[in-house]
């Protein structure tokens, strides 16, 4: 009967899903004998500490949106967490309905993956304007690595300021680093002996889990949106690593004429329809292989060598990938402007004169033009 309860009642420490000792193959599980460990973790949660396994459960949207809705009926801060990377495509643009009236603090993270020599009072400029365009009305803006620990004392101080007594949520789309910053703010400003668990693969933690204060109130790491329009949410597992840069980013910067394309692995092609030469500068991870031909081929290259010569994906992994939408995109002469593409990066237009676009990416993926962030 105690190990009944037990198994209905608790929940795993690193993920926050529902803990049972029943089926082996639903969520949750852990074997009995593992109970009287401490901390209590899934077996999910084990493999993933210890193999890096890939584990791909979806949490249920309307679980998910139930609990963020829910954070409109209490008092607390909440802190949405978005990747500096996928800026545009981890921004909650609904965030406002759900929160109330309880203030956002907006967390920049993973400003490590910008190359070394950045502007960051620049960078939190251009972050504000961004959010104030998409709606978002933030207390402040903070940016940080809460891996690799840069500008944490900000992150700090503003949790300080704001919190005045209340709960934290900490929000975002799915692999932003909001459980990585909870465990930084464990590991080095509490005595607790808690983790949470993180993994590279989007969907870790599967429900809310609550870390407490010395006040008795608490931070709630929550499980991440997942949003289809990130280009890592619909690629293969196995193709992530390639996507998604662990590294400061080298920029490349391609000297291109109208007429040529850039096929970005075998993932997104880049056309430069009309304009004067000019310079495009790509901020997409260095393990992805740049081809560069003239447009009049690029049909027949594609068609002949994706998932091969091109690069990544494999043919294979292509098959579970929707096929390209066209997107035409026009850089008027004299604004400089980035084509983001959600999950994969940016590409800065350089030229002065403007230039015509068409990015082939697939479908649902969001790709736009922004103001350039560098
Ligand atoms: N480069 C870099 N990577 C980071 C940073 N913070 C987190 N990561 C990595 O991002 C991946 C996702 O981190 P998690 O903390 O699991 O992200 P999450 O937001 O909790 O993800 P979900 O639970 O899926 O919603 C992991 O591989 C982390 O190591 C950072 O500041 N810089
Ligand atoms: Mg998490």
């Amino acid at each position: 009967m105690k190990e009944q309860q037990h198994s209905q009642t608790s929940s795993c420490a690193g993920c926050g899903v529902q803990l049972q000792t029943g089926q082996a193959d639903r969520p949750g599980y852990l074997p009995a004998a593992a109970l009287g460990r401490e901390p209590v973790i899934c077996q999910r949660c084990f493999r993933i500490r210890n193999y890096n396994e890939a584990s791909s459960i979806a949490v249920d949207q309307d679980d998910f949106l139930k609990l963020l809705g829910s954070i409109g009926g209490t008092d607390s801060l909440v802190v949405h967490i978005v990747d500096l990377y996928d800026f545009e495509g981890s921004l909650i643009s609904g965030l406002q309905r759900f929160v109330g009236n309880n203030p956002v603090l907006l967390v920049v993270n993973k400003i490590d993956l910008l190359p070394k020599a950045m502007n960051v009072n620049r960078l939190r400029n251009w972050v504000q304007q961004q959010a104030k365009a998409e709606g978002l009305r933030t207390v402040d803006v903070v940016l940080c690595s809460a891996k690799r620990n840069m500008g944490f004392e900000h992150v700090i101080d503003a949790l300080e300021k704001y919190r005045a007594g209340r709960d934290v949520y900490v929000v975002g789309a799915t692999n932003v680093g909001k459980s990585t910053l909870i465990n930084r703010l464990i590991r080095d400003y509490s005595d607790m002996e808690r983790e949470l668990t993180t993994s590279r693969y989007p969907g870790t933690t599967l429900d809310a889990v609550h870390i407490p204060l010395e006040d008795g109130k608490a931070i709630i790491d929550t499980p991440g949106i997942v949003y289809s329009s990130r280009m890592t949410e619909i690629v293969p597992r196995s193709f992530l690593g390639s996507l998604m840069p662990d590294k400061p980013i080298k920029p490349l910067v391609y000297q291109l004429n109208s007429g040529q394309t850039l096929f970005f692995g075998s993932l997104v092609r880049f056309d430069f329809v009309e304009g004067d030469r000019q310079s495009f500068t790509l901020y997409i991870s260095n393990a992805l292989n740049v081809h560069r031909t003239k447009l009049e081929r690029a049909d027949e290259l594609y068609a002949d060598h994706r998932g091969e010569l091109l690069g990544g994906p494999s043919l294979e992994e292509l098959e579970t990938i929707p096929a390209w939408t066209r997107h035409s995109l026009r850089v008027k002469r004299g604004v400089n402007k980035d084509v983001f593409i959600s999950g994969l990066g940016w590409i800065q237009v350089n030229g002065t004169n403007g230039a015509q676009l068409d990015v082939y990416a697939p479908k649902g993926v969001k790709v736009m033009l922004r103001d350039s962030m560098i």
